[in-house]
């Protein structure tokens, strides 16, 4: 008989995803390939890391129990994270009667703030199948938990703007901002610090229909919006914007900030009509700036020193920016380091200076060039969203205090204007989040996740996370269920249909909670009686509901939605511009703040009385900088920016991500000159280091980077070796990072910068033996 071809059919099924919407070739319940989705403009390269992440050797297959906690019990244990550590693999019904007595335990003996459940992180895109909401409500119907504020993107714009521009407003400047369209139509000038990184704009919480954000970042360009790029990266913009490039030592904008502002009142060019008119602080902000109050002129000489950018150069770029319409955009990166509130309140302080917040295309914004969907439209609040309901624990941490609360449990800290206290937290539950990839000085984290009893996780994959877990659980990943997907400002809500089967034993984090709930005599009120399918026709026909009452068009019901595969966005707004109603007429429409202006200076945050956070923005200085006395022990810069290869940390065993690697590591970007200062050259294997720790990179060379700084972007997976001088055997850029919060106010994330040195690795380096999984024993049962 003649060899028949075994060809089955490979069908193509559309999906969404953080980076867009796309679609998963699956033959034979494997994913072989994808494809753009054919109305994507710019489709990312991201989509390939798809089909090995789905079916990788560190999915996790079934429910394992960590062998020490199961034979020793809760309790502290420094283990918690030893690669060499093992698992035992249980059935579903075993994983689930240990786990829920084990949460009875300890909400019985300790009480429900003893839970730690923020669980900060990503998860995947999907209305319902949502980590993180699953996960809290479930917490709150048990009885509560330990929660966390705020977010790693933009902690400081959350806390500080509220005091600044009033909640709505700083609610509006991270949801409303003028799309790109109006900057095309309006701006002369955006200058924007932190760049317009295209890779960022890749990605949008939730997925987007579209990745409009680069075409229509290029339109406005071409259309003769001038843009400066001030950042320590060349690539920070795309080549085809012809952004002007001020290469400015990070952590110093605040200083320039400041000296731009120094020029427009030195040479009148400050709308002091607007400032008398809109903003209460002028006056004691121009005394800071001038040097009247503390002697020293923020003069763009000043700034010089600091930024390393040509006085001249300042000078310039302040007149261009008073001689047409100007818009200042703050990327979130610029935050996300010590000190992280002064360069957003000198940003807004520069553009109340200009006078032209609240005009078309003008004013500030904070956002741009970090986000897909930033720039990129409104649409109602309420998307279709499970009910978390609420949680009757009165506890919480900022979020990136989470090292600082396992360690210190009672220690006071303030936090905002508030003085509290870290709960004693003895049950710690991840979903949807890595730690181990967001969090800084990861060692520090390591110890710290030795101190509570238990510690749950529930993942796709085996992460460095799901290593410091006791309860290992396997989740479906987003393409193993049925879902629906949007994110604010999108332009459809789109149907997620499975593509695939489960892998393994995995399971939808639904029917784990509903099975916990169950059993800890809370079933119905979990599920309210429905199968996660007729909770998602329940969250459509709810939100129809309320897209009528609120007299938006109402889109089709659920089963014509579903068969067309989405529906355009109803009630989508396009911006043009923030605070245009409270220029209009800001006796009727005042902002939220004590004086119903914009807060040059705050006498609410001065009253915190917090030395690294007064009450006007100010110049601090901060250890990890260029020039400054830590960086003549470590004298390069690092750079811990978002990865181009992925989302943070997820599916990094993919193909695109794996293309970016040098040797099997992380890349390092250095600029030639540091690199031969340091005998380097492309390729090379180098230890990067400093008194926090170490992690092996490969070194990649060009002269898009300024001098003295380099660039090692998040989301290696943590690959801990136990080589006392060497943390991380992959690239981890976060065993070098400092676990210290922007200030007192908001306790930001500061991953973005760290001194650091660079050495070759001489020898073999050891093998990066994160992408196999965990050593696990079989099931003793079925
Ligand atoms: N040094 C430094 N550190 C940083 C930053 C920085 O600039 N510098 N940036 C910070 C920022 S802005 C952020 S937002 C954080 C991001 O930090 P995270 O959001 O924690 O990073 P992710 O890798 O997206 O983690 C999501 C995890 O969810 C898992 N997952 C995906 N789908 C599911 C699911 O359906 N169920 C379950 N249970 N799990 C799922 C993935 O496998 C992955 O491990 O990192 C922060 N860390
Ligand atoms: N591809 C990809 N896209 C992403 C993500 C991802 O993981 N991968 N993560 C998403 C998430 S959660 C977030 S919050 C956003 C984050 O968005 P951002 O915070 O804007 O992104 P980053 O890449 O951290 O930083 C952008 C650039 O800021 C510059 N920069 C760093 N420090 C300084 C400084 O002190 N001054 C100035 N002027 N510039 C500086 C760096 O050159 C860096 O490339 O990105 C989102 N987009
Ligand atoms: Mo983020």
């Amino acid at each position: 008989m003649a060899h028949r071809e075994d060809r089955s059919a490979v069908t193509a099924y559309p999906t969404s995803s953080h980076w867009g919407t796309y679609e998963v070739l699956v033959r034979d319940g494997t994913v072989v390939d994808v494809r753009p989705d054919p109305a994507d403009p710019a489709p990312s390269p991201m989509i390939r890391n798809a089909p090995a992440a789905q079916h990788h050797a560190t999915r996790v297959a079934q429910p394992v129990v960590r062998r020490r906690w199961l034979e020793n019990g809760p309790g502290p244990d420094d283990r918690r994270g030893d690669p060499d550590d093992e698992y035992v693999a249980v059935g579903w019904e075993t994983a689930l009667d240990l786990l829920a007595a084990e949460l009875d335990r300890v909400r019985r003996e300790h009480g429900n703030t003893a839970i730690y459940g923020g669980s900060y992180g990503w998860a995947s895109a999907g209305r319902l199948h949502h980590s993180q909401s699953q996960l809290h409500r479930f917490l709150n119907i048990i009885g509560g938990y330990t929660r966390s504020r705020n977010t790693y993107s933009h902690a400081a714009v959350e806390v500080l703007f509220p005091h600044v521009v009033g909640a709505r407003g700083g609610y509006e400047l991270l949801r409303r901002p003028p799309t790109w369209r109006a900057i095309a139509e309006h701006t002369d000038l955006l200058v924007s610090f932190g760049g317009l990184r295209v890779s960022n704009m890749w990605n949008a919480s939730g997925g987007r229909a579209a990745h409009t954000a680069e075409p229509e970042l290029l339109v406005a360009a071409r259309g003769g919006v001038r843009m400066v790029s001030v950042s320590p990266l060349r690539d920070d913009t795309p080549a085809g914007a012809a952004a002007e490039w001020l290469p400015i030592s990070p952590g110093t904008d605040t200083a320039v900030l400041l000296a731009l502002m120094h020029t427009l009142f030195e040479e009148g060019l400050a709308d002091t009509g607007f400032l008398d008119r809109y903003t209460v602080g002028a006056a004691e902000l121009r005394g800071y700036v001038t040097g009247d109050v503390d002697g020293i002129a923020k003069s763009p000489e000043w700034a010089a020193e600091l930024s390393g950018l040509p006085a001249d150069a300042l000078r310039d770029l302040a007149r261009r920016m008073a001689a047409g319409r100007t818009l200042v955009n703050v990327g979130w990166s610029v935050q996300r380091a010590r000190h992280g509130e002064q360069p957003l309140w000198a940003g807004i302080a520069l553009a109340a200076c200009l006078g032209q917040i609240g005009l078309p295309g003008g004013g500030f914004a904070t956002g741009y060039g970090s986000m897909g969907s930033y720039g990129g439209g409104a649409t109602p609040d309420a998307l279709p969203t499970l009910p978390q309901g609420a949680n009757p624990v009165d506890s919480v941490i900022p979020v990136a205090r989470v090292s600082d609360m396992l360690l210190h449990p009672g220690a006071p800290f303030d936090f905002d204007g508030r003085r509290l206290r870290y709960p004693d937290i003895r049950l710690v539950y991840w979903s949807g989040g890595n730690p181990f990839h967001h969090h800084q000085d990861l060692n520090r984290l390591s110890r710290a996740f030795g101190r509570p009893e238990t510690v749950v996780v529930h993942e796709t994959h085996w992460t460095a996370t799901a290593r410091h877990a006791d309860i290992v659980l396997p989740s479906t990943t987003s393409l193993e269920r049925d879902d629906i997907a949007a994110s604010q400002g999108d332009l459809r809500l789109r149907a997620m249909p499975r593509a695939v089967p489960p892998h393994g034993a995995a399971r939808d984090e639904y029917d784990m909670f509903a099975g916990l709930a169950e059993r800890l005599g809370v079933g119905k009120e979990f599920t309210e009686g429905r199968t996660s399918a007729e909770w998602l026709t329940h969250l459509y026909e709810e939100w129809r509901g309320r897209l009528r009452a609120s007299g938006v068009e109402v889109p089709p019901p659920f089963a014509e939605f579903w068969a067309a595969g989405g529906v355009p966005m109803p009630g989508r707004i396009e911006p043009t511009t923030l605070f245009g109603e409270f220029r209009a007429d800001p006796g009727a429409h005042p902002l939220g703040t004590p004086s119903g202006r914009i807060e040059l200076y705050s006498a609410t945050i001065a009253g915190f009385g917090y030395p690294d956070c007064p009450g006007r923005p100010t110049w601090l200085d901060s250890e990890e900088r260029l020039g400054s006395a830590r960086s003549r022990r470590w004298p390069l810069l690092l750079i811990a920016n978002q990865p181009t290869g992925r989302l943070h940390s997820q599916q990094d065993m993919g193909a695109h991500s794996r293309s970016e690697k040098v040797a099997g590591r992380a890349p390092i970007r250095m600029h030639p000159a540091d690199a031969a200062a340091r005998g380097l050259t492309d390729g090379d294997v180098v230890r990067v280091v400093n008194d926090r720790g170490s992690c092996l990179a490969g070194v990649r060379t060009s002269t898009d980077l300024r001098r003295g700084v380099v660039q090692l972007a998040t989301g290696a997976w943590f690959d801990p070796s136990a080589a006392p001088d060497l943390s991380c055997v992959h690239g981890n850029p976060n065993v070098l990072t400092s676990d210290v919060g922007t200030s007192a106010l908001s306790h930001g994330c500061t991953g973005q910068l760290a001194l650091v040195e660079v050495e070759r690795f001489d020898g073999t380096p050891p093998p990066v033996r994160v992408f196999a999984p965990p050593r696990i024993t079989p099931a003793r049962e079925a």
